[in-house]
């Protein structure tokens, strides 16, 4: 962990992961999807990715227990504003590989609705699988940090 992530996680929880190799802050305040992003490459992270079940199951975990967390939607690093359909994992460049998306009555997700979904958000209502979403909403967001 360096030095200036140190000093970033001071009054925040940087929640260590199963893979023992980033640990992850959940960001409450509630920006559109870019914000968020540039936000915590800033803090020398970048929005989370779940690259794997049990990193999915673990964030997915906080997301459910917590009365502070568990009402809102969450910005991740999913997004196919490159090519549309085409889902990868921001600063990361990896593709989308877990299926972890959501389904609703007219479907499941990605639904791309409108045209306009490019960004993928946890959703509390779906009990916080994927959505991707319009990547002007404002949502809180987590991100991750790798040691060094
Ligand atoms: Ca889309
Ligand atoms: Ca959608």
């Amino acid at each position: 962990m360096n030095r200036r992530l140190v000093d970033r996680a001071i009054g925040n929880t940087c929640w260590s992961g199963p893979s023992g190799r980033s640990c992850y802050i959940f960001n409450t305040n509630q920006v559109v999807w870019q914000t968020a992003r540039s936000t915590c490459l800033q803090d020398g992270g970048h929005l989370v990715t779940l690259e794997t079940e049990g990193e999915s199951d673990f964030i997915l975990q906080i997301l459910r227990s917590s009365s502070e967390y568990a009402s809102y939607n969450w910005w991740n690093a999913a997004n196919d504003i490159d090519n549309e359909g085409v889902w990868v994992w921001a600063d990361i460049n990896q593709p989308v590989t877990i299926d972890r998306w959501g389904s609703t009555l007219g479907g499941i997700e990605p639904n791309n609705e409108g045209g306009q979904e490019h960004c993928g958000e946890l959703r509390s209502d779906f009990n916080f699988l994927l959505n991707d979403s319009q990547c002007t909403k404002k949502f809180m967001f987590i991100c991750e940090y790798e040691w060094n």
